[in-house]
C-alpha cells in the first residue's frame, strides 16, 4: 500500500518535473487559427500605460510583432487585474495561438491560466511574474530580476554613505501594490541596507508607478518628515513626480534629498544631467524581439528556457550624460 502510494507520488513528481522542463507541441500545425491569413496570432494583455517604461514596452512589442509577421491582438488593462483576466478569456475564445501578458499583480491567476492550458494555448509571462505554485501554467518568463535591481539601489546607497555614522533617513515610493516589481524592489533594497542600522526607511507608500501619485505621496512625506535625506523610488515616473514636490517645498532634489530611481527612461537621464536624480538602476523594456522569438518557438512545440532575463546596468550622473544621446527609450 505504502509502496503503491510512493510510486504514485514519484510518478506524479516525474510528470510534474517533465512538464515543467519541456514544452508540449500544443498548437503545432494549427498556427493561425485566430486569423484568416495563416499568420501566427499573439494575444498580448498589457498592464496599462502608467509609465514611460510601459509606453516603451508597448511600442517595442507592437514593432517587433510587425517585423516578425505576427498578428498582434493587443489589450490595455488600465492597471486592473479584472480587465487582464477578461482580455485573456477573450483571447482563449478567439483561439489565438499564444498568449503573453504582463501580470499587474502577482497573485490570483491560477483559474484563468488553467483555462488557457485546458484550451491548449501556451502562455508567456512578460516582465512581471506570478506566484502560482503550478509552474506548468506558463511556458516561460521573459523579464528582469527585480530583486537584483533593488539590491543595486541599496548598494549605491551604502557606498554613498560609506564612512559616516550619522543616521540616514530614507523615504520609499513603492510601485503598484502586489506587483512583482514593487515586492521585489522593496525586498532587494531592504536586504542590502539592513546590515547598517544608520539607514532608516522612515516612510514607505505606493505611488502606483505614476508621476501624479509619486508627486502626491512625496508631498505628504515632506509634510510629515522634516529630515528626509534620500528618496528611493521604484520607478522613474514616481521619482520625477516627487522631484516636483521636493522643488515646490523649496528643497534641491539630488542635493538636499538624494534620489535613487529604477527604469532608465530618457526623462530620468535628463534629470540626472540636471543633477536632480543621483542614480538610476536600469530596467530594460525593449522585450519585443525576444518575445516574438519565444512565441514562435512555443507555438512550434520547441523547448524554451523557463526564464529569460534581459541585460541591464546601473547609471551614475556622469555615465548617464555619456549615454543620453544614444538612449532608445
Ligand atoms: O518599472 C514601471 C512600470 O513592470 C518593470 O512597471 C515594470 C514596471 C516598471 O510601470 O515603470
Amino acid at each position: 500500500m505504502a509502496h503503491r502510494a510512493l510510486r504514485i507520488i514519484a510518478a506524479a513528481l516525474v510528470g510534474g518535473v517533465l512538464s515543467a522542463c519541456t514544452t508540449e507541441p500544443a498548437t503545432t500545425g494549427t498556427t493561425g487559427k485566430g486569423s484568416s491569413d495563416g499568420k501566427l496570432v499573439l494575444g498580448f494583455a498589457q498592464v496599462g500605460a502608467e509609465s514611460g517604461w510601459r509606453t516603451a514596452n508597448t511600442k517595442s512589442v507592437r514593432e517587433a510583432a510587425e517585423k516578425a509577421g505576427i498578428t498582434l491582438k493587443f489589450s490595455d488593462a488600465q492597471q486592473k487585474q479584472e480587465n487582464q483576466i477578461k482580455a485573456i478569456r477573450t483571447f482563449i475564445q478567439q483561439k489565438v495561438d499564444v498568449i503573453a501578458f504582463s501580470p499587474v499583480v502577482e497573485s490570483g491567476w491560477d483559474t484563468v491560466l488553467k483555462e488557457a492550458k485546458n484550451a491548449g494555448i501556451p502562455v508567456i509571462l512578460t516582465d512581471r511574474a506570478v506566484d502560482s505554485q503550478d509552474t506548468s501554467l506558463y511556458r516561460t518568463f521573459l523579464g528582469s530580476d527585480f530583486v537584483k535591481e533593488g539590491q543595486e539601489a541599496g548598494k549605491w546607497l551604502v557606498k554613498e554613505y560609506e564612512g559616516t555614522s550619522e543616521p540616514v533617513n530614507v523615504v520609499e515610493l513603492q510601485g503598484t501594490t502586489g506587483s512583482a516589481p514593487a515586492n521585489d524592489r522593496k525586498a532587494g533594497f531592504a536586504d542590502v541596507i539592513k546590515g547598517d542600522p544608520k539607514f532608516k526607511v522612515v516612510a514607505s507608500q505606493t505611488g502606483d508607478f505614476t508621476r501624479a501619485k509619486g508627486k502626491e505621496v512625496m508631498q505628504a512625506f515632506l509634510k510629515s518628515h522634516e529630515d528626509i535625506d534620500v528618496l528611493y523610488a521604484h520607478n522613474d515616473d514616481m521619482a520625477l513626480g516627487a522631484i516636483q514636490a521636493i522643488e515646490e517645498a523649496g528643497k534641491k532634489p539630488g542635493v538636499d534629498i538624494k534620489v535613487i530611481s529604477v527604469d532608465g527612461i530618457k526623462d530620468a537621464f535628463v534629470a540626472m544631467q540636471e543633477k536632480k536624480i543621483n542614480v538610476v538602476v536600469e530596467c530594460n523594456p525593449l522585450l519585443g524581439g525576444q518575445l516574438m522569438e519565444l512565441a514562435k518557438k512555443v507555438v512550434a512545440g520547441e523547448s524554451v528556457p523557463r526564464r529569460v532575463e534581459v541585460k541591464e546596468g546601473v547609471f551614475t550622473q556622469d555615465e548617464a550624460a555619456a549615454a543620453l544621446p544614444g538612449r532608445q527609450y
